[in-house]
């Protein structure tokens, strides 16, 4: 068995947003993961994050590499375009799918294997290029679907399931995404949908490259004492920094919060984001004291979750390369070809 259809009916009373669909409708695949891998909760929190965008699920392009974390883009937006690609891949074909059609939302889904270990270079790059899409590294710590070796991402001094001591330094994907220069970098937990869905939210509007580093805890090889991703670990060090409201553009702003304590924010795209800030004197705008602050803490063994940092008005791939607003996949020979007398000038020019 690879795969189970999800039976089609559905209750007639389910809540339907503006586009007239239900949850039912952004869902895929019934999971054939582990009961209770992290992962299948990120799945729920990227379906009711689209419900909740009404996005049109044709307009998403889902696209992953190899993992368990990989597996999962079968397990929702079922009416969405899909790749599943080879080990470590995923940041070039979507880069390359990003380039030919511009109006698609795309979201990329990976493993800390798929992006941490044979696919850092790809991820390097699709950051630093600031390829328009959001960006969900399922972070578990170890490799899931080959049974449970230690990942890049896995922190030194941590224990697998059998008691060997991992004696590597642990890549932190949020520190390289920042260092990289993504535009809206967060973290967060499979088991805290409340401040998930709303950085899902935040990323799938945000213009640019986001980085969704989601602590995701494998039930089968990672969740035992000595572990630094499991569930009971992640939530005795879990320090949030913020919490995000994603609201919707015509929201009034409600006055429940003391001064000082809301930051609100609009992006690009007029979508606006509320952070409520939970550390005083965080501050999101600022790139170096994001770093300082995420390795600081991460050196007391804490887990810096919430939005750690967002430049809102980013540039991404295309402004940067100038391209035409039409997607390039539209244009016709006649808008691609200069024509001899052009053809000329420009040769002309480089001799
Ligand atoms: C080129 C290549 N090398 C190695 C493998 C074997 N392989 C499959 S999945 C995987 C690691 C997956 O780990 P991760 O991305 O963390 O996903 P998880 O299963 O933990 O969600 C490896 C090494 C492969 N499929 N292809
Ligand atoms: S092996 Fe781990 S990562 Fe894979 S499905 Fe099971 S719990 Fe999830
Ligand atoms: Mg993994």
């Amino acid at each position: 068995m690879t795969y189970l259809a999800k039976p089609k009916l559905h209750h007639p009373t389910l809540p339907k947003n503006q586009l007239g669909f239900t949850r039912r409708d952004y869902e895929g695949k019934i999971s054939t993961l582990c009961a209770g891998c992290g992962h299948d909760s990120i799945s729920a929190a990227i379906i009711q994050a689209c419900w909740e965008l009404e996005i049109e699920p044709h307009r998403v392009a889902k696209l992953s590499g190899i993992g368990c974390s990989s597996k999962t883009p079968d397990y929702f937006l079922g009416n969405s375009h899909g790749f599943n690609s080879v080990h470590g891949r995923m940041p070039s074909v979507l880069t390359g799918a990003n380039l030919a059609n511009r109006d698609l939302i795309y979201l990329g889904v990976s493993g800390d294997g798929d992006s941490a270990s044979i696919g850092l270079g790809q991820f390097a790059h699709a950051m630093r290029r600031g390829v328009n899409m959001t960006y969900i590294v399922e972070n578990n710590g170890v490799y899931g679907l080959t049974k449970g070796q230690f990942s890049a991402t896995a922190d030194a001094g941590s224990k697998s399931k059998r008691g060997a001591v991992n004696s590597d330094t642990a890549i932190d994907m949020v520190a390289l995404a920042l260092q990289l220069g993504a535009t809206y970098v967060a973290r967060s937990f499979s088991g805290d949908k409340d401040q998930l869905v709303p950085l899902i939210k935040g990323a799938l509007a945000h213009r640019g490259a986001a980085l969704l580093d989601v602590v995701s805890p494998c039930v089968a090889f990672n969740n035992h004492n000595g572990s630094t991703k499991s569930y009971d670990y992640v939530r005795e060090h879990n320090d949030a920094v913020n919490r995000l409201d994603f609201m919707p553009r015509r929201t009034p702003i409600s006055a429940d919060y003391r001064p000082g304590s809301v930051i609100e924010i609009t992006q690009h795209v007029g979508s606006r984001l509320r952070l409520r800030k939970l550390h005083d004197g965080y501050d999101p705008g600022d790139r170096l004291a994001a770093m300082n602050h995420i390795q600081t803490h991460q050196a007391r063994g804490e887990i810096v979750t919430g939005l750690l940092f967002i430049d809102p008005q980013a540039d991404d791939m295309h402004a940067n390369l100038n391209t035409v607003e039409t997607p390039l996949n539209q244009l016709r020979q006649a808008d691609l070809c200069p024509g001899a007398a052009m053809l000329e000038r420009i040769n002309a020019s480089l001799r």
